[in-house]
Formats: C-alpha cells, sequence, structure tokens
C-alpha cells in the first residue's frame, strides 16, 4: 500500500494552493430585512450573503478560476470560502432548507441540481472557460506493466446522466461502493462494451487516485468496481488533494485516476506534469463551471455581485 506525505508537494511545484481572504474585510452593511432572498435589484446580494461565495478545497481549479473571477470582476469585499465540496454542499443544504441566499462553487455533473432548483451566474467575461471534458491519466508504464487495466481505462466513457444517479444515491445515503456496484448490475450493456475483449489479470494490484469532489467520488468508485469485478484486479483508492493527485501519476506512485478536468480547470497540473503522465482521453463530456445559486435569488449574473 503506497502511502505517501504529500504535504508540500504542491507547494514546491508552485501548484493550487490558493489563499482564502482575498476579502479585504467586506464589512456587512448589517441593515437587511432577515429574510433577504439577495435581490440585485435592490443591490443588497452582497450584504444578504456577507460577501461570502463557499468556495470547496483549495487545490480545485474551480477555487483558482474563482479567485481570479474576484479580481476581474472587481469584487474586491468578496471571501472565497476555504473549505471541502462536502462542507459546501452541507452549507448549500441547510441554507436551501431555509430559504436563505447562498452563492457556492458549482459544477456540473453535479447532485445539487438535480436535488435542488439551482441556476449558474452568467459569467460575460469568461473565466470558467467553456465545456471541458474529464480525462482520463495514468502513469507512465502501465500500458506495458498493467495492459488489461490499461485496456479498461482507456475505453472507460460514460455520460453526465450515469455520473449524476451514482451521484444521487450516494446523496441519498448510499456508500459510495454501493452506489458503483448497482450502477455497474444495472449498466451490464455499457460496462460490457468497455471490457470487451480484455483478458482479466490475476489478482494484481492497482492504485487510483481521486479527490474527494461528488463527481469523482462516484466515477473513481465505478472503476474501482468494474476493475474489480470484472478484471480480476485489487484496487486501492487513495484519496487525496488535486496538486497530490497529479503529483502521484507523474512520478509513478499511483497508476492513474479519472479526474483530470481538461484543458482549462485542471490546465496549470498538465503544464507542469503533462509530460510525466499518459493522457488517455475524455471519459466524459458536458461539464460545466460556476458560481451557482438557488434559482430562488433574484440575480442572474456574476456583476450583479459588483452592486
Ligand atoms: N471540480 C470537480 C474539480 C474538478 C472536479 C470542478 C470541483 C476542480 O475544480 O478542480
Amino acid at each position: 500500500m503506497k502511502k505517501a506525505t504529500w504535504k508540500g508537494l504542491a507547494v514546491v511545484l508552485g501548484l493550487g494552493m490558493v489563499m482564502a481572504g482575498c476579502s479585504s474585510a467586506g464589512t456587512p452593511q448589517g441593515n437587511e430585512p432577515s429574510g433577504n432572498t439577495g435581490s440585485a435589484a435592490s443591490g443588497s446580494v452582497g450584504a444578504a450573503v456577507d460577501h461570502k461565495i463557499i468556495g470547496i478545497d483549495p487545490g480545485a481549479g474551480l477555487m483558482k478560476a474563482t479567485e481570479k473571477v474576484l479580481s476581474e470582476y472587481g469584487l474586491k469585499d468578496w471571501e472565497l470560502v476555504e473549505g471541502s465540496s462536502a462542507a459546501m454542499t452541507a452549507a448549500l443544504t441547510q441554507a436551501y432548507k431555509d430559504k436563505k441566499p447562498i452563492i457556492v462553487t458549482g459544477w456540473t455533473p453535479h447532485w445539487m441540481f438535480s436535488k435542488f432548483e439551482m441556476k449558474y451566474l452568467e459569467d460575460p467575461k469568461g473565466i470558467y472557460g467553456k465545456e471541458e471534458q474529464i480525462h482520463t491519466v495514468v502513469r507512465k508504464g502501465l500500458k506495458e506493466e498493467q495492459p488489461s487495466a490499461y485496456a479498461f481505462l482507456d475505453k472507460f466513457a460514460w455520460t453526465p446522466a450515469d455520473m449524476e444517479k451514482v451521484m444521487l444515491d450516494i446523496e441519498s445515503g448510499k456508500k459510495p461502493e454501493e452506489a458503483a456496484a448497482e450502477w455497474v448490475k444495472n449498466n451490464e450493456e455499457t460496462v460490457n462494451k468497455w471490457i470487451e475483449g480484455i483478458q482479466p489479470a490475476t489478482g494484481q494490484k492497482l492504485t487510483l487516485a481521486y479527490v474527494a469532489w461528488d463527481s469523482e467520488i462516484a466515477s473513481t468508485n465505478v472503476v474501482k468496481t468494474v476493475l474489480e469485478e470484472k478484471l480480476n484486479y485489487q484496487v486501492e483508492l487513495s484519496q487525496v488533494e488535486a496538486g497530490p493527485m497529479w503529483i502521484g501519476v507523474a512520478n509513478g506512485d499511483v497508476d492513474g485516476m479519472v479526474a483530470a478536468w481538461l484543458p482549462t480547470t485542471h490546465a496549470d497540473y498538465m503544464e507542469k506534469l503533462g509530460k510525466d503522465v499518459e493522457d488517455l482521453g475524455p471519459n466524459l463530456e458536458g461539464t460545466k463551471l460556476g458560481l451557482a445559486v438557488p434559482t430562488y435569488m433574484d440575480i442572474t449574473s456574476i456583476e450583479d455581485l459588483q452592486k
């Protein structure tokens, strides 16, 4: 079992340590009637959410993009709150229940858009980039050393709807491995196409890295299930931050990952480490990133946050 302490590595490489608190401590006006849902018309959205955007883990490309949004749109009083996927969705769930205003860093595929009525704020400056894909990236040498795993990982591709099904099941309380096993059972035809003609292994070990983003918890568990149940591998999942995930594949400590958002979101990781990994191409098309709010909030654009 490979376990490394990754601390510092990302710093050494100059990757992804986004400092929160680019806020110059926005002074909430404190004069909003309670129950205010953030209306652009009243110019009060900043005060209504205390000038906070609820973010996720600092290594996520989404956080770097959001820092850029704050500077490009001149949102000086705003703070991007660092945390995790789980903390962000917990805050969203609570706010939604109370019909309180909240702004989160969101992405698609994500269960938040099926479970809640949410909208993306328009991004007229296009900072979050265009539609991109999620790629599968493996270590160099995997092709020669684990040809069956390589062949399957190369074939693995599914749709946003597939991924959302697994994500929603996990959100509704199923364990990730249960939700994944169920999806694999119910999608035999798709799975058979992935593994067609591939010779099962003989119990070899594989390690896949992932970050605890809801989307990647879903995909990584499905891939693990197929490798174990259909191709006779023993798979260990290594949950790390985004920088270490990339570095782990690049230095060969892990065999691969299915969590590379390209060409934009993980552009800096790809730029620094791309030559040391093998990019097997997209496993999912049709993603989106942005600031997301419940539809009961009366704003439509990131520009509305300037008011
Ligand atoms: N995400 C989900 C990741 C990629 C997967 C959008 C939060 C990121 O921002 O790096």
